[in-house]
């Protein structure tokens, strides 16, 4: 697999140095500004760019490769494609084309937000508050860097439901289903009761499907916890009565679509009426943005106080955690990463979130 350079006075020409020679599905490995010192002795540009590219799938060769060498390069070109796929549409767009001639170094900059989800538009906008596109910085790639994380940064703000001691905290898990609300509040259960030394007590209103209270059961049972099961608003206020000496309740929901309507109502007089009980919502991370944001809107009529954010582990393009927090704001409370319960959790911090996405 041979790479090739290209070499033009713009990053447009050079794209289409590229274009020419190895046809439009060609991957782009690398991109450059060259220094005068860097380039040939005959260049009388006044920059000059270079491209790193290869040959894509249509005008690959890869004979010679044995099978396992043969996936590897797959995998490579899978990715490389991935990162082509938003460099190509950006050949659309002057202005970024521009801006990215001024500064090469935020070609990069901007692949790697793309690559972990952030949407084309928010990791434009990231680059340019984080000083990418201004003329005449000398910033280094890794100042630069620096510089468009702390804009990511300020988008995130995060929440703990248990932080506070006055009187008793009851907090409600709502989200689509099996999206993990009872294995988190499992986690969640064993934290608070075995490390902080709280009195926890779990109530299931999850009486639609066959087995979900004795899930949360199982959990309360080796917990030692108390769990009692609501059907009903005046069963959810008698289990709260029966827990009222627990510093926190933790409350399961039933698994619902969020496009079922009667159920939302249903939840909704369950759960919205009582104020002392704050809604958390639930959201998987390895979903698409916009189902993520559908759930979100849906589930907004419970007025949740918080997000927390599920199989994190299961997604490489964590990015749209941001994406979500840009359309509809608010704190986030717990990042989950497994099934291991109670390992796979941790409180959300602004600078953990960061690294999950970035690292
Ligand atoms: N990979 C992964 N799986 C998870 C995570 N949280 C929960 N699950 C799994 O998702 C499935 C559904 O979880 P459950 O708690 O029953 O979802 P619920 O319907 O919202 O209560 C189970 O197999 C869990 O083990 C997570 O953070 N990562
Ligand atoms: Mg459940």
């Amino acid at each position: 697999m041979e790479v090739k350079k290209f070499q033009a006075g713009t990053i447009q020409e050079a794209i289409n140095l590229v274009k020419g020679d190895l046809g439009s599905d060609a991957l782009i490995l690398s991109t450059r500004k060259l220094t005068k010192q860097e380039g040939p002795l005959t260049s009388t540009a006044e920059a000059l760019f270079e491209i790193n590219a290869m040959a894509g799938a249509k005008h690959g060769d890869s004979s010679g490769l044995n099978p396992s060498e043969f996936s590897a390069l797959d995998g490579l070109k899978s990715e490389l494609r991935s990162i082509r796929e938003m460099i190509f549409p950006l050949t659309q767009s002057r202005h970024l084309m521009a801006c990215f001639e001024a500064n090469p170094e935020a070609i990069d900059l901007y692949a790697k937000l793309i690559r972990q989800g952030i949407a084309e538009p928010h990791a434009e906008a990231f680059l340019s508050r984080g000083g990418a596109f201004e003329k005449h910085t000398q910033s280094t790639s890794h100042g630069l860097q620096e510089g468009v994380l702390k804009e990511v940064l300020k988008v995130i703000d995060v929440t703990d439901p248990f932080a506070h001691g006055e009187g008793q905290i009851a907090a409600a898990f709502v989200g689509p289903t099996g999206v993990g609300k009872t294995t988190t509040i499992a986690k969640l259960a064993a934290d608070l009761s075995l490390k902080q030394k709280k009195r926890v007590g779990l109530i299931s209103i999850d009486n639609y499907r066959i087995g979900a209270v004795e899930q949360l059961k199982t959990y309360a049972a080796i917990l030692g916890v108390p769990c009692f099961p609501a059907f009903s608003y005046a069963d959810l206020q008698a289990a709260l009565r029966r827990l009222s000496a627990r510093d926190v309740v933790l409350i399961d929901t039933a698994g619902q679509s969020h496009y079922d309507t009667a159920r939302m109502e249903e939840m909704e007089a369950l759960i919205g009426r009582d104020r002392s009980i704050k809604t958390h919502l639930l959201l998987s991370a390895a979903t698409s943005e916009s189902e993520m944001h559908a759930a979100a809107t849906k589930f907004g009529r419970l007025n949740f106080s918080s997000y927390i954010f599920t199989k994190t582990d299961e997604t490489k393009a964590r990015g749209i955690i941001i994406n979500q927090l840009l359309k509809l704001k608010m704190p986030v409370s717990f990042i989950t990463t497994g099934q291991r319960v109670p390992e796979d959790i941790f409180k959300a911090t602004r600078t953990g979130i960061l690294r999950l996405i970035f690292e």
